[in-house]
């Protein structure tokens, strides 16, 4: 399978990596505006460095009770790195649910829409089928950034999540979007509780049968710390590697075929060890039909 995006076509076939890249205030900032895009230019060639396939630029915290950002203070923050990052050689994405950054930043030359509203925002479903091969990743959440943790939802989550996003598919395609331009993701965090995020990957199948590839976002996320704090963990995002690594690899295992991460160079390593034993799977599997082959041959 393959994503199509703006100047390249993914091939899915094996599991793809997309390096975060956050032009937040708190990530990079040092002071000035230039001194800020250098920064995040070097840290968008670390990962890359790193092994990162795809990078995801975002410019707007969506974290749980993160305020919102204006959209002027969004475009400052993404449209200079995106025009930097569009040379480096590797598709880049953007993460915004604002139809003006996603049209400035497709005028720039970008490759991947990544909107967390799944084009819910007025306007940002002309943006994207006004635009003749971009991809998208179009994700699920519940309520928004502000209140999804303080109301998050209730019972089975996976039918709902599954059925949002079927929908939000459908949408886009009846506008013109070619399917092969639609990856989706469940929203990892996004006013779902810890169970519910799991339940969400014991059952990745089910949101694969809707036929697109699957997008998962782990990396760091709140609900690692839940199951590691109860090891003695710190609570700090910044004690969750392992958790995230551990998290990426089984989603891949169930069949995800690009993972969200801030830990590019641990992944990527984690995820050759998966495609190595993968490997070995399918050549033993060869074997014994090869093997039973034979003996039907005689
Ligand atoms: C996700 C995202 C995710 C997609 C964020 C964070 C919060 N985009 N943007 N999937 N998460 N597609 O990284 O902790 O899970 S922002």
């Amino acid at each position: 399978m393959f994503w199509q995006t703006t100047r390249y076509s993914i091939d899915l076939t094996c599991p793809r990596v997309m390096g975060i890249v956050n032009v937040t205030p708190d990530s990079f900032s040092d002071g000035g505006r230039h001194a800020d895009l250098s920064a995040a230019l070097n840290h968008c060639e670390r990962l890359l460095r790193d092994g990162a396939h795809i990078l995801d630029i975002g410019g707007e915290s969506t974290r749980p009770g993160a305020a919102p950002v204006s959209l002027e203070e969004e475009l400052t923050r993404v449209v200079p790195l995106v025009r930097e990052a569009v040379r480096l050689g590797v598709p880049v994405s953007v993460d915004t649910f604002k139809p003006a950054v996603m049209q400035a930043v497709l005028d720039l030359g970008a490759d991947i829409i990544n909107d967390i509203r799944a084009l819910g925002q007025p306007g940002a479903l002309e943006v994207v089928s006004g635009h003749p091969s971009c991809g998208l990743c179009l994700m699920h959440m519940h309520r928004d950034p502000a209140t999804m943790q303080m109301l998050p939802m209730q019972g089975d989550v996976v039918p709902s999540v599954r059925a949002f996003l079927s929908l939000a598919a459908a949408r886009a395609m009846s506008a013109g979007v070619a399917r092969g331009r639609i990856v989706l993701d469940p929203g990892i965090g996004f006013g779902k509780t810890v169970a519910q995020n799991f339940s969400l990957l014991a059952r990745q199948a089910e949101l694969l049968a809707e036929g697109f590839p699957l997008l998962v976002g782990w990396s760091r996320k709140s609900s690692l710390g839940a199951v590691t704090a109860t090891q003695g963990v710190a609570p700090e995002a910044a004690s969750r590697l392992a958790a995230s690594v551990s998290a990426a690899v089984l989603a891949v295992d169930r069949g995800a075929a690009v993972v969200r991460v801030h830990d590019v160079r641990e992944t990527v390593q984690a995820l050759a060890i998966w495609g190595a034993m993968r490997e070995q799977v399918a050549s033993e599997i060869h074997l014994s039909i090869a093997k039973k082959d034979q003996e039907t041959l005689g």
